[in-house]
C-alpha cells in the first residue's frame, strides 16, 4: 500500500490540553519507520494547520448554538479535507493521526469526495453522533458523526462539499459503552448499526468486524475511524475520556488483523493520543502497534 501520514494536530474539538501533540508522539515511536518495514510506500506530509493555532482551542467561546471552537473547527476541517482529497487523488491512501475527534469531519469530508456510497467503521467508547440539540457538553469532538449525517449547523455540514456525507446504513460502531441520552434516541430512531461493548465481550471483536464488514459490503470504500478511547483504560492511559470496560489491545489486533484483509479500506483515522495524561509515551507506542496491524502485520 502507498501510505500517506498526515498529522492532524487539533484539539479544537475537546477541552484538554496536549492531544495536538499527539501525531508527533506517534511519530517518535517510529511509526513511519514500522509501516516502511511492512514493506509499504510511507510518507510523511507532515502536519495540517489551518489559519488558527491548533495547540488550544478557547474553551470560553461558543457560538450561538452553544459549540466550543467552532470557527476553528471548520477552517481546520477545510485544511484537513484538502489534504485528504490530494492523497486519494495521487492514489495515495491517508492514514490521519491526530489530534481529537472533530478531525474526523475533515478526513471523511476529504474522502466523500472521490467515494460517494463510502461505508465508515466507528471504534469508540463513545458514539460521537450528538449535534448542537443533543450534546451534553458544546465539545465537537462529541459530534462528528452527526455532522456526517447532515445534522446541525449548515456550516458544519457543508465543510468541502455540500451536504450529508454518510448515509445512515453505511455506518458501524463499535466497542460503544457510553453513549448520552440523544445518542440513544437517535440511533434507534435511524436504525444505526451498533456493537456495544457488550457485543464485543459476547461475541469476540474479530468476528464483530467480520459482521461489520459484511453489513459495509455494497460500499465503494470503507473509511476505519478508531479513537483510542475504545480500549481498556488499564492498557491505555493517554487519552482524555477514558471509560472502563473496554477493548483490550490484544483482541483489537485480532480485529485488525481481520480488517486488513478487506480490499475495500482506502482511509483510516487513529485519534485522541494524548501524551500529557499520558504513562511515558506508551499510548503512542500502543499507536504504533495498532497502525501495523490496520497494514497487515500479523504475529506469524
Ligand atoms: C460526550 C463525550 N459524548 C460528548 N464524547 C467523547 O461530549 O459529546 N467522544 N469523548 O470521544
Ligand atoms: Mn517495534
Ligand atoms: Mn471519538
Ligand atoms: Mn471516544
Amino acid at each position: 500500500v502507498k501510505i500517506d501520514i498526515i498529522g492532524a494536530p487539533t484539539a479544537f474539538g475537546q477541552p484538554k490540553l496536549g492531544v495536538s501533540l499527539g501525531p508527533d508522539a506517534v511519530r517518535l515511536c517510529g511509526l513511519k519507520e514500522h509501516l516502511s518495514q511492512l514493506g509499504h510506500d510511507v510518507a510523511d506530509k507532515g502536519n495540517v494547520y489551518g489559519k488558527y493555532r491548533a495547540e488550544y482551542g478557547n474553551h470560553s467561546e461558543r457560538n450561538e448554538e452553544g459549540l466550543m471552537n467552532f470557527n476553528q473547527v471548520k477552517d481546520f476541517s477545510e485544511a484537513l479535507a484538502a489534504s485528504v482529497e490530494g492523497s486519494l487523488d495521487n492514489n495515495r491512501f491517508p492514514f490521519i493521526v491526530g489530534g481529537d475527534h472533530s478531525l474526523s469531519i475533515g478526513s471523511v469530508s476529504g474522502v466523500t469526495k472521490k467515494y460517494n456510497n463510502l461505508g465508515v467503521l466507528w471504534i469508540d467508547a463513545h458514539g460521537d453522533i450528538n449535534n448542537s440539540d443533543t450534546s451534553p457538553t458544546g465539545n465537537i469532538h462529541g459530534m462528528p458523526l452527526g455532522v456526517l449525517l447532515g445534522e446541525g449547523s449548515r456550516s458544519l455540514v457543508d465543510i468541502h462539499h455540500e451536504g450529508a456525507k454518510l448515509k445512515h446504513e453505511n455506518i458501524v460502531l463499535i466497542g460503544v459503552r457510553d453513549l448520552d441520552t440523544g445518542e440513544k434516541a437517535y440511533i434507534k430512531e435511524h436504525g444505526i448499526k451498533c456493537y456495544t461493548m457488550s457485543d464485543v465481550r459476547r461475541l469476540g471483536l474479530d468476528v464483530v468486524i467480520t459482521k461489520a464488514l459484511k453489513h459495509l459490503q455494497d460500499c465503494d470504500g470503507i473509511h476505519l475511524s478508531l479513537d483510542v478511547d475504545s480500549l481498556d483504560p488499564l492498557e491505555i492511559k493517554g487519552t482524555g475520556t477514558k471509560v472502563d470496560g473496554g477493548i483490550f489491545l490484544s483482541e483489537m489486533l485480532l480485529g485488525l488483523n481481520i480488517l486488513s484483509k478487506t480490499e475495500l479500506l482506502v482511509s483510516a483515522d487513529l485519534v485522541e493520543v494524548n501524551p500529557l495524561i499520558d504513562n511515558c509515551n506508551e499510548t503512542a507506542e500502543k499507536a504504533v502497534v495498532i497502525s501495523e496491524y490496520i497494514f497487515g502485520q500479523s504475529q506469524i
